[in-house]
C-alpha cells in the first residue's frame, strides 16, 4: 500500500496503485442538495441554458469542491447534451425531468446531423477550461458523456421511461435502424469527449446507467460493444486518459464488463457485492463505488457502519470512494461533510 503523498490521488488510483485513505468524488455531487445549486438556480433560466452557460456551470462544478474538499470534480452538464448538439429538440421540465423530440422510427435518423455539432456543444469546451483554471491542483477534472444505450433511451422515449417498450420495439423489429442511431452516437459521443480533453479534463466516465434492462447477448450487442468502441477510439488517440465505465443495474453482466479491453476503472451500483467484484475484475482494476445514496442521505450510525463495510471490501486494490448511484436531493449537506470525514479517517 502507498501512502498519500503529493499529487492527484484519483489519477493515482486510476493508474493502478492502492491509496490509503481512498480518493472520493460523488455522482451528482453538484445539484439540488445544496443550497448554494439551489440559488443559482433559481436565477437562471432553463436546466439546458445552465448547462451552456460556461460561467455558470463552472460555478456549479466548483460549488462541491470549496464545501467539501472532494478528489474528483465532475463537469456540471447533462448525457443529453449530445442529442442537443445532434439537432435534437432537448429541453427539461421542472419536476417531469426530460422532454425530447422523440424518434419514431429509422427514416428519423435524417434529422441528426453531425455537421454543427461541435459549434453546439462548444461551450461545454469552455466550461472546462474556466473550471480547470480554478481548480486545486489536487483535485482531478472529470469530464463525462452518457453511453450510446443509454442515451438512445431518452432520444427514442422522448423522455424517462420505466418499460422502454419504444426502444425494444427497435431493437427487436428494427435492430438495424438501432445499429444506425448508436454508431452515429458513438461518434459523436467521441468528439464530444475529445473537446473536453482538449479542454482540460483528466479523466472519463461514462454513464450506462440503463446497463440494467437488457437480456444477456443484448447486453454484449448494445452495450459492450459501443462502449468498447468508445474506449478504444479515446485510448488509441489519448493513452493518458483514463476511463470509468459506469454500467448501472448490470447485475450478473458485470462479468462481461470485466473482459473489456482499455479500461482504468469501474463504477459499482449500490447492488453488487463488493467483495464479488474484487474477486471478478483484474486487480489491477479501479473500482468506484458503492455506497446506497439512501443511507448519505439516512446518516448516523448506519451511514459510518456502511462506508466501514464498503472500505473493508474494497480498500485491498485500488479504489474510489463513490456513491452506487447520484446523490439524491432529500440528502442533508452536512452528511457529505460526515462522509468525507469518515473515509478520510
Ligand atoms: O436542476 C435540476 O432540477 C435538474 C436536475 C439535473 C441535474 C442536477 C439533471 C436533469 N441533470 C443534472 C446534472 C447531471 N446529470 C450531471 C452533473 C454532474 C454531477 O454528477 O454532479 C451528470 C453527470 C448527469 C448525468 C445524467 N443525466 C444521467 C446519468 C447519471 C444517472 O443519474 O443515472 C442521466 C440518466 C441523465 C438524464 C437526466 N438529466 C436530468 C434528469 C432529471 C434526467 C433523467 C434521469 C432519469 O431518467 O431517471
Amino acid at each position: 500500500m502507498t501512502a498519500v503523498s503529493t499529487g492527484k490521488t484519483l489519477l493515482r488510483v486510476l493508474a493502478g496503485s492502492t491509496l490509503e485513505p481512498p480518493p472520493i468524488w460523488l455522482m451528482r455531487q453538484a445539484g439540488r442538495y445544496l443550497p448554494e445549486y439551489r440559488a443559482l438556480r433559481a436565477r437562471t433560466g432553463g436546466f439546458l441554458e445552465l448547462c451552456l452557460s460556461p460561467a455558470l456551470a463552472a460555478e456549479v462544478t466548483l460549488q462541491p469542491i470549496r464545501r467539501y474538499g472532494l478528489d474528483g470534480a465532475i463537469l456540471f452538464s447533462d448525457i443529453l447534451v449530445v442529442p442537443y448538439g445532434l439537432g435534437q429538440a432537448v429541453s427539461f421540465r421542472e419536476g417531469e425531468g426530460p422532454i425530447l423530440e422523440a424518434l419514431d422510427h429509422g427514416g428519423d435518423l435524417a434529422r441528426l446531423a453531425m455537421d454543427g455539432f461541435a459549434g453546439r456543444v462548444a461551450p461545454i469546451g469552455e466550461t472546462v477550461r474556466r473550471v480547470r483554471a480554478e481548480l486545486p491542483p489536487s483535485v482531478t477534472l472529470i469530464g463525462f458523456a452518457g453511453s450510446p444505450w443509454t442515451v438512445s433511451t431518452y432520444m427514442i422515449e422522448g423522455r424517462s421511461s420505466r418499460e422502454f417498450g419504444r426502444i425494444k420495439a427497435w431493437l427487436y423489429r428494427d435492430p438495424s435502424a438501432l445499429a444506425a442511431l448508436i454508431d452515429r452516437l458513438v461518434e459523436a459521443t467521441v468528439a464530444y469527449l475529445e473537446l473536453q480533453i482538449a479542454a482540460g479534463v483528466e479523466a472519463i466516465q461514462l454513464f450506462e446507467s440503463w446497463a440494467g434492462i437488457l437480456p444477456a447477448p443484448a447486453f454484449e450487442r448494445w452495450v459492450v460493444t459501443p462502449n468498447a468502441a468508445i474506449i478504444a477510439q479515446l485510448n488509441a488517440r489519448h493513452p493518458d486518459i483514463p476511463v470509468i465505465l459506469f454500467p448501472r443495474g448490470a447485475g450478473a453482466n458485470y462479468q462481461a464488463v470485466s473482459r473489456m479491453a482499455g479500461l482504468a476503472g469501474v463504477g459499482l451500483d449500490t447492488t453488487v457485492p463488493p467483495t464479488w467484484a474484487r474477486q471478478t475484475f483484474a486487480p489491477s482494476m479501479a473500482l468506484q463505488g458503492n455506497l446506497d445514496p439512501l443511507v448519505l442521505a439516512t446518516g448516523g450510525a448506519a451511514l459510518a457502519e456502511e462506508v466501514r463495510r464498503i472500505r473493508a471490501a474494497l480498500g485491498s486494490g485500488p479504489f474510489v470512494f463513490n456513491l452506487g448511484h447520484g446523490v439524491v436531493p432529500e440528502t442533508p449537506p452536512e452528511h457529505v461533510a460526515e462522509l468525507v470525514r469518515l473515509v478520510r479517517a
